[in-house]
This record gives structure tokens, C-alpha cells and sequence, in this order.
């Protein structure tokens, strides 16, 4: 893909701070990190997201996100981790390369990451699993 950022460091025209590479898959360390050791996992071919993305690519990835989510917690003493993908400018997606962002979380590291919804509307609940179910 000309002019996709991840495609570029893929290819080498532009540097990062690679981890983790095979011949499907590739791991930096992102540039904007949230914690110390946020890490981006990638597939080396260009999709935009898990929509367009083959199983066997998103199976791969989800088994490197968790080397990388083991990696950190070996080597950087994290106490656990967030996985975390943007499918679509709606869900806050920035960059149109697939990726699965891989936050390393300490003890008391003050970061907020989870959801915090409220109890839903019983009758729409219904009617949303109607229409999926349709
Ligand atoms: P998202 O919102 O999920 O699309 O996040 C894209 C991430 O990509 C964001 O955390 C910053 C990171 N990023 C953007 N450009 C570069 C780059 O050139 N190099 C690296 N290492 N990370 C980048």
C-alpha cells in the first residue's frame, strides 16, 4: 500500500524499534506509548482491519500478541496486560494497517483502560439480540 505508515516500516523505509519479527507478522514498540513497553503486533501484508483480515492472519497475531504480553511481563516486570484493536474511524482507529496494541500494566500504574458502562435498557438488550440473531 503506498503511503500506509506500517507498510513503510515493514518494508524498511521507515525505522522502529522492532521486537518481534517471522514472515507473517511483525512487533515495535509504538511511538506514543501509554505505558512502558506498549508494543503494536502487525501483520507484514496490508489490511485495514480485523474486517478484511484472513483467520489465519488474525490467528497468527493473537498468538504474538500473547508471546509479547508474556514478553513484557518476563522482561519489563509487568503485572499484566491490555490487548487492544480499533476496527473503523468509529472505534478510534488512527492508522489503517491492522494492528492489536499490546499495554503492559504495573501494579498502581494509575492507567484506565477498561469500560465503565451502566446497567442497560432490558428491552432493547432483546431487541438487539433479536436483530442479530435475524
Ligand atoms: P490506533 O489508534 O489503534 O490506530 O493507533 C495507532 C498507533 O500507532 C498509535 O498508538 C501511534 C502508533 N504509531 C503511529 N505512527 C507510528 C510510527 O511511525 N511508528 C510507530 N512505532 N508507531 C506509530
Amino acid at each position: 500500500m503506498n503511503n500506509c505508515i506500517f507498510c513503510k516500516i515493514v518494508n524498511g523505509e521507515i525505522p522502529c524499534s522492532k521486537i518481534y519479527d517471522d514472515e507473517l507478522v511483525m512487533s515495535f514498540l509504538d511511538v506514543n506509548p501509554t505505558s512502558d513497553g506498549h508494543l503494536l503486533v502487525i501483520p507484514k501484508e496490508h489490511y485495514e482491519n480485523v474486517a478484511d483480515a484472513p483467520e489465519e492472519v488474525l490467528t497468527r497475531i493473537s498468538k504474538i500478541c500473547k508471546k509479547m504480553g508474556l514478553l513484557v511481563k518476563d522482561k519489563l516486570g509487568a503485572s499484566g496486560f491490555n490487548i487492544i484493536n480499533a476496527s473503523g474511524k468509529d472505534a478510534q482507529q488512527s492508522v489503517f494497517h491492522l494492528h492489536f496494541h499490546v499495554v503492559p500494566r504495573y501494579k498502581n500504574d494509575g492507567l484506565d483502560l477498561w469500560f465503565h458502562g451502566k446497567a442497560g435498557d432490558k428491552e432493547k438488550i432483546k431487541e438487539i439480540k433479536k436483530k442479530l440473531l435475524s
